[in-house]
């Protein structure tokens, strides 16, 4: 059984991975729209990523006898941001999870729950991942600039970005 602590910071951690599901989804619509298919591509599938961390955190929750809440989510606009502002917002939301999945541990280590401390771990790799391939991405957005041919061999690129990744 899961302590009342552990379970609200949970709760609150799955909603999160909702709404970075969402996050992708929207942007991967907006940025299908304006024409980049391989970019479109890699966030599509990266919100079917989110929406697995958010999977695993709830069967992890009843398979410990807690209780499942889902919040409804409210989403900003994504239509008015450029490519590099896009990004750099998903760097920064990744930024955001990070600290999160950080302050879970800190409470599941405070609750003595290792069961929990063991389940996060994965998180933690996740967060290491996620975080390094949106600054790199970013990085990437910055040193093409304007030029339209490096933004045409980027997005050629990121067609297979998400094939990099390990999510076992
Ligand atoms: Fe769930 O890792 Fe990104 O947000």
């Amino acid at each position: 059984m899961i302590s009342e602590k552990i379970q609200k910071g949970l709760t609150r951690q799955l909603n999160r991975e909702s709404e970075s599901s969402q996050l992708y989804l929207s942007m991967a619509s907006w940025v299908e729209r304006k024409g980049y298919e391989g970019i479109s591509e890699f966030l599509y599938d990266h919100s079917n990523e989110e929406r697995i961390h958010m999977l695993k955190i709830i069967r992890y929750i009843n398979k410990r006898g807690g209780n499942v809440i889902l919040n409804n989510i409210s989403m900003i606009n994504v239509t008015s941001l450029s490519l590099k502002e896009l990004f750099t917002k998903l760097f920064e939301h990744e930024k955001k999870i990070s600290k999160e999945i950080n302050f879970l541990v800190e409470i599941s280590l405070q609750e003595k729950d290792f069961f929990t401390y063991h389940f996060l771990q994965w998180y933690i790799e996740e967060q290491i991942e996620e975080e390094a391939l949106s600054k790199m991405i970013l990085d990437k957005i910055e040193l093409i600039g304007e030029d339209k041919g490096g933004l045409y061999l980027l997005d050629k690129d990121m067609k297979n970005f998400h094939k990099k990744k390990n999510y076992d």
